[in-house]
């Protein structure tokens, strides 16, 4: 009982911390920033975003997550499949002014939900700030969180969430203006005495202020909500650089850079890697094979050149590991409890892989070719295991 009270407690306090996170913008109604030294902070905050899940985020009679299970038979039941997106992540997650929602991370939603439901469309997006998203994970208001989100350790270890695999390899750059003598060669250290802005509960606060802290330099670290919040500012002129994954300042750059402003992306190497992929609640083997196959899938469909258009030959006439991954003699999508032709659905309602990165990163400019994103037969590092 007295744990059971313990517990509850807990987690109240770590749904008042997240909320405080969140709230800050109201609070703080002329910039909905909150400005912290760098050199002060550094280690205030360890950029998981879930500040005060310590606790397993459950109590004893709601889910236990520690036990995990019954995901997938929850959104075959539900008949939609709720998943965590930024909304407002230019090429990730992106809602567009008739509602639909576009981008990577949108599109693994819909391949995900075509693999356990048949239906590419059967998603309810949920959009999520940073702060906000891992809480939507613990709590199983998101089914699967597709945000943005960069594996690491702590994440990874923290009670109650899991990685799948890495659908987009980023790493942390900055942005600032060319009229104020930056340039793509420019280096971190240029930015001394800068005013530097970015979103709050992202790795991108917390390597920022290692990295000034590491070079001996002095920035003001002013951090806001939501990524729309410090484009504005960076508008306005209210924030010197501003710093996120770099492809999230190559779309933001492609959509809102004004014509009298000319703004550069460096240092060339980034300074962080951001591993992106899927999160879900930990625990759950069934769930993580679904979400994690269907990665695979549209990898090892890439892989055969197998794109949404060809399908029904490479069911009849393709590879073995192609005919068993559409539903074919040798099938496997039965095992983890989805249907024959699960696979079949995501490829041909959502596309392979290369689609799904061309249609969505190719029109901000971003490429496949000679980086981390290639194919490993072309030395990169998307690679899925045999489905065998
Ligand atoms: N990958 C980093 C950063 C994630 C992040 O929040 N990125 C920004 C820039 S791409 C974003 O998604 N902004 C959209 C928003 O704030 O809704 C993390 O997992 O902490």
């Amino acid at each position: 009982m007295r744990t059971t009270l313990l517990k509850l407690l807990s987690l109240l306090f770590a749904f008042a911390l997240v909320g405080a996170a969140c709230g800050s913008d109201s609070d703080n109604a002329d910039d909905g920033s909150s400005d912290d030294s760098a050199q002060d902070d550094g280690s205030s905050d360890d950029g998981s975003g879930d500040d005060g899940a310590g606790d397993d985020g459950s109590g004893d009679d709601t889910v236990d997550l520690t036990q995990g299970g019954g995901t997938l038979a929850a959104v075959q039941a539900r008949g939609n499949l709720n998943c965590g997106v930024s909304g407002a992540a230019v090429a990730f997650s992106f809602v567009e002014a008739d509602g639909s929602v576009n981008g990577i991370d949108a599109d693994y939603c819909r391949a995900v939900a075509a693999a356990v439901l048949g239906d590419s469309e059967a998603v309810t997006f949920v959009n999520l700030t940073a702060a906000e998203r891992f809480a939507a994970v613990q709590s199983g208001e998101v089914d699967v969180l597709m945000r943005n989100s960069t594996w690491t350790q702590s994440r990874d270890t923290d009670v109650g969430m899991d990685f799948g695999p890495t659908t987009y390899y980023d790493g942390q750059q900055l942005m600032a203006r060319a009229g104020d003598g930056f340039s793509g060669t420019s280096s971190v250290d240029e930015i001394d005495g800068a005013i530097v802005c970015t979103n709050a509960g992202t790795t991108t606060e917390t390597n920022i202020s290692e990295l000034a802290a590491n070079l001996g330099i002095s920035i003001t670290l002013n951090t806001f909500e939501d990524f729309n919040q410090v484009t504005d500012a960076f508008v306005s002129g209210a924030c010197d650089v501003i710093t996120t994954d770099g492809s999230g300042l190559v779309g933001r750059k492609a959509e809102q850079q004004p014509d009298d402003q000319e703004w550069v992306i460096f240092p060339a190497t980034p300074i962080s890697k951001e591993p992106l992929g899927p999160v879900y609640a930990q625990n759950d083997s069934q769930w993580a094979d679904v979400v994690n196959w269907t990665v695979y899938a549209t990898i090892i469909a890439d892989e055969n050149g197998v794109g949404s258009g060809d399908v029904d030959d490479a069911l009849a006439n393709g590879t073995p590991e192609m005919q068993r991954l559409l539903g074919g003699e040798g099938e496997l999508q039965s095992a983890m409890g989805l249907s024959p032709d699960a696979f079949y659905n995501v490829i041909s309602q959502v596309g392979n892989y290369s689609e799904i990165f061309e249609s969505n990163l190719g029109p901000v400019g971003l490429v496949r070719e000679g980086s981390a994103n290639a194919a490993w037969t072309e030395g990169g590092l998307i690679y899925a295991p045999p489905a065998r």
